[in-house]
């Protein structure tokens, strides 16, 4: 009989160098939390795209999918097997139309915090914009009504009440990046602070 589902060592090897398993989900936000209604919630393309505006049903019409995955921040807390219900980024990214020149995004929030990510590392099929956190939906101190989840990258990149993505050609800088995090932010790599 199997007791424990998972043996340390696996965990072990998912917990990015630095980084010690939090109790709980802890919620980290910089300023105050949005109350967004999925009423009034919106979201809108721009930069080197087609200009699109989307409502919350617009995104409930797109291929729903569940996910689970780990979910590290900078702050050196970690928590695995996270579950989300949401739009992959990669069936979202079918409903718009992107310049050829366009590699970098700009993630746009409500109450102004900016993240950047390459197209590349934004495009990936594990990335969801996520409603849904076990089962419930999303609360608003974890970005409900409407997140991004980037598993691949420090959750600074994961953004809360997100209402907005900026194709660029050029990399721009997001809020923590401009204020000293790492430019891409890989917590295996220990992407944590600005190389420049
Ligand atoms: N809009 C917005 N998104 C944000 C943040 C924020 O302050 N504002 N904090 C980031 C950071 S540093 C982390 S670790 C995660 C935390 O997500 P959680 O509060 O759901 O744990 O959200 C990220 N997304
Ligand atoms: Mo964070």
């Amino acid at each position: 009989m199997k007791f424990f589902e998972k043996p340390g060592a696996d965990v072990a090897e998912r917990v990015p160098p630095g980084q010690h398993l939090a109790k709980g989900f802890p919620v980290l936000t910089y300023g105050d939390t949005p109350q967004i209604s999925t009423a009034d919630w919106q979201f809108t393309v721009s930069g080197l795209a087609t200009p699109k505006t989307f409502s919350w049903q617009d995104f409930m019409d797109m291929p729903q999918s569940e996910f689970t995955a780990d979910f590290h921040c900078v702050t050196t807390w970690s928590k695995l097997d996270v579950k989300w219900r949401g739009v992959k980024v990669t069936d979202f990214l079918k409903a718009i139309d992107i310049d050829s020149k366009a590699a970098h995004v700009m993630e746009h929030c409500y109450g102004g915090y900016t993240t950047n990510l390459a197209l590349e590392d934004f495009a990936r099929e594990e990335n969801f914009f996520a409603h849904t956190l076990f089962g419930e939906p999303l609360p608003a101190e974890h970005g409900g009504p409407m997140r991004t989840v980037v598993p691949h990258l420090y959750a600074w990149k994961s953004a809360k009440w997100i209402n907005g993505l900026e194709l660029l050609e050029d990399m721009e800088l997001g809020f923590w990046e401009r204020n000293g995090y790492h430019r891409r932010g890989e917590p295996f790599a220990e992407e944590r602070y600005s190389d420049r």
